[in-house]
């Protein structure tokens, strides 16, 4: 089954000096759910080598690995599933090269694209962005918590909220009726994301419905 509770999205930029799985595992030890390979830059082959590595982390986990964008990259790197925006290969299209099995996210930035997901072959949809955030540049205005909630009565799917959320504001997030929350900076950019991923699961732990 689908747990959508705690969903890292990844972003190399902020591994310091560390490596990309060793903060991945980190995160995933302490309670992240989910966890989304996100390169906006990296070339195909490295997209897809990096993607293995991951994979093998998270297998003894069970926890899948979703690729942003790339249902290429998804395919040869065996991965669980892949998350589209609104602008990237439709999703109908997508289940049809990864078959019945796949996981297939898909954002929604506007309430207005709510009806379509629902008839959309997607497992979830995450609301994007939630909150202000500096780690992506390219979005759309907040929908803010009523956006939120808006979607969440509206939706078909389980619907995740990402953008803006972190220790301080996870909870208000959940409270829009959300299965879990996806998270960029908050781990990726901890001292300890270990820690920071199990504060988090403590956080959103009264507001759990999956
Ligand atoms: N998509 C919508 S907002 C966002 C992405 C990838 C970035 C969220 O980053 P943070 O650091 O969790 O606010
Ligand atoms: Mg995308």
């Amino acid at each position: 089954m689908l747990d959508l509770r705690l969903y890292l999205v990844t972003d190399s930029s902020l591994c310091g000096a560390r490596s990309l799985e060793e903060i991945v595992e980190a995160a995933v030890k302490g309670g992240c759910t989910m966890v989304q390979l996100r390169e906006k830059q990296l070339p195909t082959g490295a997209f897809i080598a990096r993607a293995r590595i991951l994979k093998k982390v998270l297998q003894p986990y069970h926890v899948p690995l979703i690729i942003n964008d790339r249902v290429d990259v998804a395919l040869a790197a065996h991965a669980d599933g892949v998350h589209l925006g609104q602008s990237d290969m439709s999703p109908i299209d997508a289940r049809q090269l990864l078959g019945p099995d796949a996981i297939i996210g898909l954002s929604i930035e506007h309430i207005d694209q709510v009806a379509s997901a629902n008839t959309l072959p997607v497992d979830y949809v995450a609301v994007s962005p939630i909150f202000a955030t500096t780690t992506k540049s390219d979005i759309s205005t907040p929908l803010g918590l009523n956006g939120g909630s808006t979607v969440v009565e509206r939706s078909v799917k389980p619907v995740i909220g990402i953008g803006g959320i972190n220790h301080n504001t996870a909870a208000q997030a959940m409270q829009c009726g959300l299965k879990g929350v996806a998270v960029v900076s908050d781990i990726m950019a901890a001292d300890n994301p270990e820690q920071a991923a199990r504060e988090l699961r403590e956080i959103i732990r009264p507001y759990e419905n999956i």
